[in-house]
């Protein structure tokens, strides 16, 4: 299903002094320039099949009408493109017509993006047609892009001239410093490479602001931004760029307080006009995380109104039951997945950010506060038991559905006895039937949740299997949207929008550090 909310005249309110704070904190970037390691002609124009060249003959390699250039940079860049352009034959008496198409993956180099007719803007896919009327002549492309493969296709010429590719390269752009920082050596292959790729999609994510994929959408999301810090705290540690996050989403909100699912920050910060249950309350949690990482007064003192408003908003949406009510779900994102009921999920991530928020109180010494939400807590809690705990089935039943995400929110959220979370994740590992996760950002919570009731091997197992098999499929950097059993799947309507560098599948590095390595 679509995400798409289009709120007409949306104002969001601007907070100037958050604004003008989260604008000194804007990282520097870094640099370096790469160039090509690899070359190959595609034989056909949308086939994998390749013929490979030996680069140190490009400058020499002509191009004429219809052929085409594929150039391996044998890494996941993030940066601006340079080409030296230069021709064979006569002067050249046309101008050059060139397609460039950006592909973060091998796969997507050779998909036809013509075939794609899905709801996301193909805008999205990386590929450009321009005219070079000047040869020899430098070519620098003005937009960023992420890439590992860079195919050129000689769209026209004249007979009088052939194109010449002298010279490639990336200049390359992320905050990510990687001084000090040494890849994992536990002795496990597998291991070793899941964390080292959690990391380089970490980096290559890690902009002025960490975004959630820099082919797309290139922008902070609440849900992405919690797990990029996360991961961030045992590697890059930039919590100033967290900080400036924070900010960011709390200098620009919804007029009633609420914080958008997502900001946009050129030209000038603004919320976006899409909001998201599950994600407003992931605010809080990260505001209290951040503050244990870093226990700085500051962001406590500017951010926790704004974090206390995201529960109060969502506790004003509990039906009468006493669970979040319909309505709200319709707001919840937890995952890409339409056939999943997101009932029993809402009301345990709420639950779930209530614990955060608790913590923020105490921390603030905000004691009647703490003491309301204690309340809140306790009342839902209950609630939620009596709706959605089936003690037939042994688990959770959201609206008649079993699933692995609402098993999973229940027990992060401590809803139940530890014994009940434990029948409820193993009955979860048997699950053959119900909606599929299909995002590392839910299967992120899932290795948590078996963490949580004490499965580690089982935990272990699933991310080596998850993350592993991304691997085996060629991942340089870990993916938005991953199905083993379906490796088409994508929740646009077409994969060739889907981004191969994807912020929220960074945590691996994370779950290894803290967990499986102890
Ligand atoms: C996608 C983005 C982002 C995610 C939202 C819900 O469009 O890629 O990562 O947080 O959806």
């Amino acid at each position: 299903m679509a995400l798409i909310s289009i709120i007409e005249d949306f104002h969001p309110l601007a907070n100037e002094k958050l604004l003008s704070r989260a604008e000194q904190l804007t990282p520097p970037l870094r640099h370096s320039i790469l160039e090509p390691i690899g070359g190959f002609q595609l034989k056909e124009r949308y086939s994998p099949e390749k013929q490979e060249i030996v680069l140190r003959q490009l400058p020499h390699l002509s191009m004429g009408k219809g052929e085409n250039l594929c150039l391996d940079f044998g890494e996941h860049l993030v940066g601006y493109l340079t080409l030296e352009l230069s021709y064979t034959g006569s002067h050249p008496d046309a101008p050059a017509f060139l397609k460039l198409k950006f592909a973060e993956t091998f796969q997507e180099l050779s998909e036809n993006s013509q075939d794609y007719d899905g709801w996301l803007s193909r805008s999205w896919i990386q590929e450009e047609y321009i005219h070079v009327d000047l040869l020899p002549s430098t070519l620098v492309l003005p937009r960023r892009y992420a890439f590992r493969y860079l195919k050129i296709t000689m769209m026209d010429t004249s007979p009088k001239y052939k194109l010449i590719v002298r010279h490639a390269e990336c200049r390359t752009e992320s905050s990510a410093d990687w001084t000090g920082l040494r890849p994992l050596q536990s002795g496990d292959e597998q291991l070793d490479r899941i964390h080292a790729v959690s990391l380089k999609t970490l980096a290559n994510c890690m902009q002025e602001e960490f975004e959630d994929g820099p082919k797309r959408d290139r922008r902070l999301w609440v849900g992405d931004l919690r797990l990029m810090a996360l991961t961030n705290a045992i590697s890059f540690r930039n919590f100033d760029l967290v900080k400036r996050c924070l900010y960011l989403f709390g200098g620009s909100r919804f007029p009633d307080g609420r914080v958008s699912a997502n900001v946009f920050t050129k030209p000038t910060v603004e919320g976006d006009d899409t909001f998201l249950f599950d994600y407003a309350l992931l605010y809080t949690v990260t505001l209290e995380e951040y503050l244990q990482d870093t226990g700085e007064p500051e962001a406590l003192d500017d951010l926790y109104d704004i974090a206390m408003q995201q529960v109060e908003y969502a506790l004003r949406q509990l039906d009468s039951t006493g669970v979040v009510g319909a309505e709200a779900v319709k707001d919840a994102f937890i995952d890409w997945c339409d056939e999943l009921d997101k009932s029993a999920c809402a009301s345990a991530v709420l639950l779930y950010a209530l614990r955060y928020a608790r913590r923020l109180a105490r921390r603030r010494n905000d004691w009647s506060q703490a003491n309301y939400l204690l309340q809140q807590h306790d009342a839902l809690r209950k609630a939620a038991m009596e709706r959605f705990w089936s003690e037939e089935q042994g688990c959770f039943v959201s609206n008649g559905q079993i699933s692995a995400a609402s098993q999973v929110w229940m027990v992060l959220a401590d809803v139940c006895s530890p014994e009940q979370a434990l029948r409820a994740m193993a009955k979860t590992l048997s699950l053959a039937e119900g909606p599929r996760m299909s995002t590392p950002y839910m299967h992120h919570y899932y290795v948590m949740a078996l963490l949580r009731v004490g499965l580690r091997k089982e935990a272990e197992e699933h991310l080596r299997y998850y993350w592993g098999s991304m691997l085996d499929a060629g991942a340089d950097t870990f993916w938005e949207c991953w199905d083993p059993e379906h490796p088409e799947r994508s929740p646009y309507g077409g994969s060739v929008v889907n981004s191969y560098c994807h912020a929220w599948s960074c945590t691996p590095a994370y779950i290894i550090e803290k967990y499986l390595l102890k």
